[in-house]
This record gives structure tokens, C-alpha cells and sequence, in this order.
């Protein structure tokens, strides 16, 4: 009988280079029930959207229209680039025909995007932040896209889309995209946190790291300290400790999914806080912080406002932002602990 065993070596290496990312998402489910099917096949389609939107990146020098400005003003305020748009139609377009998604909510958009055809069958709901990081782009340093996936709850037949401002619990899956040296897609469907990385020579996203664990503690902190001024004194208290004791040490790209992605892999705290212009932050809950607070629980981590879990956090619209302190469950903790030392201070001088 001829030995059609392979090597180990070759076999687990062609395995690998099978375990696609909608393979993956039926493995986790242990199921090829419909639901599995589509949650599957929608996976498969945002791995379309990476795929588009990295393609543009990489050429985005040599190409026309792809850098810059429109001119145009977005519903949070941000001067919009073009690759915002073009990345945001591509989400749009690679769930036409699906089946799948109903509505799409952007940080572009004011108001959900609803797509008819799949309304009546279609009952889940993309929640997106495009292009993260776009003041990246004109100095080709690393982007990311952050997706959430929501269950429509109820007809939404008046198209307010009220069951949207619920807690982050609420979420079935959540990832993002990093465009980096390579192109890496992060996703949880809530059976812990793996990671795929672009082959551009099979066009398929394959799966590189498998439950990754965030550590305890991490040296990194994560914020931009030009905010320093702007800050409650409790994170000014925080800063202090971190510049007087050894073992910590700064990193900050100005790019969220980025420095998120550092400290999931080498721990340590990403911060937002409030500031004096944007008091409750500058992150937006539904698209932004609760995704990736959704998958630093699954990674053994926490995100946080401060006072409570991002994912308790319920919003009460569609843009709503919260303050962001988010990592190694040591370092969230640590935080916390200076902004409870303040408010207990403040208790304290008040009822003197
Ligand atoms: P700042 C990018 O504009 C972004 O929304 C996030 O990607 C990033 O974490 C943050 O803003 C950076 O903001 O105020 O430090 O430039």
C-alpha cells in the first residue's frame, strides 16, 4: 500500500493553509446549522472588505484620488478623507446581496444604513469604524477598520434603530483589521480572541495566532501626552506614578487598532480619558471602545471608562463616546485605583 502519510511537517503546514477564516468560524461554533452558515459567510464578507481596502492602501501613493481630503465635514465633526469614504462604500457594498445584514452604522454616517433587499431575512447589524487612524494615511503608517455585530431586535420599521443603544454584552462577534507590514484581521465570536493574517499570494486571510491571552500586566502605557493639561487630576496622578517608577515605558501611534493590537499582545494600558474639550472622551462606544472592550474580555483583560466596564456602558445614541482605559486587567486596575483615590478625596472634602 503506498504511504500517502506526509511528513508532519508538510501536513500541519497544508492545514494551516486551510484554516480560512469562514473554516474557522465553523470550527468555533461546532455547527453548519444556517446560523453558523451565515455568521460564517458574513465573517467571510468583512475578510472581502479587508481585502479591498488593503488592496487601496498599498497603492494609495500611486493612485489618484486616494489621499486627501473631500472637503466635506463628517457627523462627528472630522474633516473627511476620501479613503474614509471609499472605505466605508466597500463595507457597504460587500453585504449587498447578501442576505445578511439589514442595517450598517458608521462613524461616517449620521443616521444607519439600511439595505432593503436584505431587511426582511437579513438580522444582523454591522456597526463600523471604517478607517481608524486615518491621519496615518498621508504618512503611510498603520491603519485599521473595527467592526461589531449586533442581532437586529425587533422590525425597526420606523428606522430609529433603537435596539442599537444597548450595552456591549449585546454583541455576537467584534475585530478589527490592521493594515500594517502585513494585512491582520482579530476577531472573537465570543470563544476567545484569533488572529489571520493576509496571504496576498492566496488572497486569503489564514490563521496565524490562535487564543490569544493579553498578560496580567504589561510595561507598556499608551496615551498621548500632550493631553497632560487637559486631564483629571486622577489620570495626571496616574502619569506621575508611571514617570517615577521603573518598568514602564510609552508607546503611542496616534492610530487606536494599532496601539490596541500592542497591548493585546505585550500588555500593559491604552488610555483615552476625558479631557477638558471632549469630557466624555473622543472614542465612540458602538463601533470603537465596545468592540474592543468585547475582545480584551475574551483575551483575559479589561476595558474600562473608569468607573464602569465599557461593556456595561448603555448609550444613549447612535455616536455616543466614552473615556477608554483598556489592556492587561493589572494596569486597568491600577488606573482605576488613582481615579477612586480622587473621588473618595472629593467625598471627604465635601463633607467636611
Ligand atoms: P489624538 C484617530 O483619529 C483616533 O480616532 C484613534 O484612532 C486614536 O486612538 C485617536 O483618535 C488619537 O487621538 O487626540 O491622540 O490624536
Amino acid at each position: 500500500m503506498a504511504d500517502n502519510s506526509q511528513p508532519a511537517s508538510s501536513e500541519h503546514a497544508l492545514d494551516r493553509d486551510c484554516t480560512t477564516l469562514s473554516r474557522h468560524v465553523l470550527q468555533q461554533l461546532q455547527s453548519f446549522s444556517a446560523d453558523a452558515q451565515d455568521l460564517s459567510a458574513l465573517m467571510n464578507r468583512i475578510a472581502l472588505a479587508a481585502k479591498l481596502i488593503s488592496r487601496r492602501l498599498s497603492r494609495a501613493g500611486l493612485l489618484e484620488g486616494v489621499l486627501g481630503f473631500t472637503g466635506e465635514v463628517n457627523v462627528q465633526g472630522e474633516s473627511v478623507k476620501k479613503m474614509d469614504v471609499y472605505a466605508n462604500e466597500v463595507f457597504i457594498s460587500v453585504f449587498k446581496q447578501s442576505g445578511l445584514v439589514c442595517r450598517l452604522a458608521s462613524e461616517e454616517m449620521e443616521k444607519p444604513y439600511y439595505i432593503p433587499e436584505n431587511c426582511p431575512i437579513g438580522r444582523y447589524t454591522l456597526l463600523y469604524d471604517p478607517i481608524d487612524g486615518s491621519s496615518n494615511l498621508d504618512i503611510n503608517l498603520n491603519l485599521g477598520s473595527i467592526f461589531s455585530i449586533r442581532q437586529q431586535e425587533g422590525t425597526d420599521e420606523d428606522g430609529a434603530a433603537l435596539d442599537l443603544l444597548q450595552h456591549g454584552r449585546k454583541q455576537i462577534a467584534a475585530g478589527y483589521i490592521l493594515y500594517g507590514p502585513s494585512t491582520m484581521l482579530v476577531y472573537s465570536i465570543g470563544k476567545g480572541v484569533h488572529s489571520f493574517t493576509l496571504d496576498p499570494s492566496l488572497g486569503e486571510f489564514i490563521l496565524s495566532n490562535e487564543n490569544i491571552r493579553v498578560p496580567d500586566h504589561g510595561s507598556i502605557y499608551s496615551v498621548n501626552e500632550g493631553n497632560f493639561w487637559q486631564w483629571d487630576e486622577s489620570i495626571r496622578d496616574y502619569i506621575r506614578y508611571v514617570h517615577r517608577h521603573e518598568g514602564y515605558t510609552a508607546r503611542y501611534g496616534g492610530a487606536l487598532v494599532g496601539d490596541f493590537h500592542r497591548i493585546l499582545l505585550q500588555g500593559g494600558v491604552f488610555l483615552y480619558p476625558g479631557t477638558v474639550k471632549k469630557p466624555e472622551g473622543k472614542l465612540r462606544l458602538l463601533y470603537e471602545t465596545a468592540p474592543l472592550a468585547f475582545l480584551i474580555e475574551q483575551a483575559g483583560g479589561r476595558a474600562s471608562t473608569g468607573i464602569q466596564d465599557i461593556l456595561d456602558v448603555v448609550p444613549d445614541k447612535l455616536h455616543t463616546r466614552t473615556p477608554l482605559l483598556i489592556g492587561s486587567k493589572d494596569d486597568v486596575s491600577l488606573v482605576e485605583s488613582f481615579i477612586r483615590e480622587r473621588a473618595e478625596e472629593k467625598t471627604v472634602s465635601l463633607t467636611k
